[in-house]
């Protein structure tokens, strides 16, 4: 019999800390750090000189597994990178590829204050 493909429900604790990450870090990127998809939105943040971002790499931590389950409950979104703004949810490399090009995610940081306002 195959494994099931629902994860686990996050645990409350997990869940807890990543609703605090969100509501208390300013910029957040969720990370792991071999993630060549990570190494990109790392990059597109450098290049835009944006102030460093808090960093969470999951793989790093010994309850990273819960903490990812607790951000797909929140997020709905499994993977990372996962980005936020403000608390705003951002989300993948996609994502980040997506404003970047339509010029939202300059926006967004200007607004944060998380880069000089032109
Ligand atoms: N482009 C993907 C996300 C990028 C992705 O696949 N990231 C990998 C790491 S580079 C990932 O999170 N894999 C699942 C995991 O590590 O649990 C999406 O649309 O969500």
């Amino acid at each position: 019999m195959s494994a099931p493909s629902t994860p686990v429900k996050a645990p409350e604790a997990e869940l807890q800390q990543a609703r605090d990450l969100i509501k208390n870090e300013k910029f957040l990127f969720v990370s792991k750090t071999w993630c060549p998809d990570c190494v990109y939105g790392k990059k597109v943040f450098s290049d835009l000189n944006t102030s460093p971002p808090h960093l969470v790499e999951l793989d790093l931590l010994d309850n990273g597994k819960e903490l990812q389950s607790a951000f797909l409950e929140i997020t709905k979104q499994n993977t990372v990178p996962n980005v936020f703004i403000d608390g705003e949810h951002i989300g993948t490399e996609d994502d980040i590829a997506r404003l970047l090009e339509s010029g939202e995610l300059k926006q967004k940081l200007e607004t944060a204050g998380l880069i000089p306002q032109n």
